[in-house]
């Protein structure tokens, strides 16, 4: 099946019961048994829901994966994943990456005795230099979040192959339908939901999808041990949202187009970080793994100062001022002071998030509505 169709019809069913074409909200916390032993497939709603299940195999299909896990968050996700490590074991993660990630490694996992090494990966080699043979886990974001730096994922897999470590992508940025990593050698994919797969910013929901059923056992295992699933309600709101998921994606591609080319040609406008701009330094990883270069956008202003950023985020009317992304609204914001604050200002200029730094979350909008509203707002800097 093809990726619109699978988007529409993986994992669902008419209901059993009814032949409702909906997948029902199964909105319950237990199933009656039969007997000891005896039930239907699901005992209780953390070990499995049928909504969720629904949801976990539609998302599988869509990353051309076996086995799908939902979450209660994109980083209830990425903990699951790093509760596969042990004391002493070393992850060789991005540097330039969402700021709640790193907060959680190193401010949670590092107090457990994992070690976090973060680097630029578009050198292999350089990745190289920071495994050891304790390192377990090559973790990659990709497009990254808030540069739009494009990392080669099979590159990466061949580097944590060749050192017997698992490679993880964080394709939140790009989705699914843009990106699909276990095609390109990655183990496991991560999703933060709330994004692109929802996609009408009324969710919170993160997901992993992997191949190998080991694997998938032990993310089951931490999974329902630990206990960070996502409700029915949630997971039949994703539901729906995916149904369109090919058709926003191409949207938000499309928008992205005319207003990195609107940005790229304004005075106010310093650099324009869109990996399909042919100017990208990544373009051409981008345009052979990425099947369009998607709606997520940074930019910085000639005038390097806090106070002119602001200036704008506070002046757009149509985009909103907002933490979040990949919904069909526009959002605007200021990662040096919203979503990677939690990251040290030396360590964040290093990988370019200056006080200057713009990102925008290209909804799907009319474009020449967006443009004309980014106009405004830049007017006279
Ligand atoms: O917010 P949550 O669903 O827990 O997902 C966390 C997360 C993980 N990975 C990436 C690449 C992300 O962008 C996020 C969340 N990001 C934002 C809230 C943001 O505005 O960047």
């Amino acid at each position: 099946m093809k990726f619109a169709t699978k988007a529409i019809h993986a994992g669902v069913a008419p209901d059993s019961a009814t032949g409702a074409i909906m997948t029902p909200i199964y909105q319950t916390s237990t199933y009656v048994q039969e007997g000891i032993g005896k039930h239907k497939g699901f005992e209780y709603s953390r070990t499995g829901n049928p909504t969720r299940q629904a949801l976990e195999q539609n998302l599988a299909a869509l990353e051309n994966g076996r086995f799908g896990l939902c979450f209660a968050s994109g980083m209830a996700a990425i903990d699951a994943v790093v509760k596969l490590l042990e004391p002493g074991d070393e992850v060789v993660s991005t540097n330039d990456l969402y700021g709640g990630t790193y907060r959680l490694y190193t401010q949670i996992f590092a107090k457990y005795g994992i070690k976090f090494h973060f680097t630029g990966m578009h050198d292999a080699q350089q990745v190289a230099a920071q495994i050891n043979d304790k390192t377990r886990l090559i973790w990659v974001e990709t497009p990254t979040n808030p540069m739009l730096n494009v990392i080669d994922i099979r590159a990466m897999a061949e580097v944590a192959h060749a050192h017997n470590c698992l490679l993880g992508v964080d394709n939140t940025f790009a989705s699914p339908y843009l990106q699909n990593p276990l095609d390109l050698g990655a183990d496991l994919i991560m999703h933060s939901v709330t994004k692109y797969l929802g996609g009408h910013s009324d969710v919170v929901m993160g997901a992993l999808v992997v191949n190998d059923e080991a694997l998938a056992e032990k993310l089951y295992f931490i999974q329902n041990s630990s206990g960070a699933v996502c409700g029915p309600m949630d997971s039949f709101l994703v539901l729906r949202g995916v149904k369109t998921l090919h058709l926003r994606m191409q949207r938000h591609s499309e928008n992205g187009r005319a207003i990195a080319g609107f940005l790229q040609g304004h005075q106010a406008v310093d650099k324009v970080y869109w990996p399909g701009l042919p100017e990208h330094p990544n373009h051409e990883v981008a345009a052979r793994q990425m099947r369009d270069f998607g709606g997520m956008m940074s930019f910085t202003l000639k005038k390097n100062d806090l106070a002119t950023a602001m200036q704008v985020v506070e002046r757009v009317k149509l985009f909103s001022l907002a933490e979040s992304l990949g919904g069909v609204e526009s959002l605007i914001g200021h990662p040096a002071s919203m979503t990677h604050a939690s990251i040290p200002k030396e360590e964040r200029e290093k990988t370019g998030v200056v006080d200057s730094l713009i990102r925008l979350s290209v909804g799907v909008e009319d474009a020449e509505d967006l443009i004309a509203d980014l106009e405004q707002a830049l007017a006279g800097l």
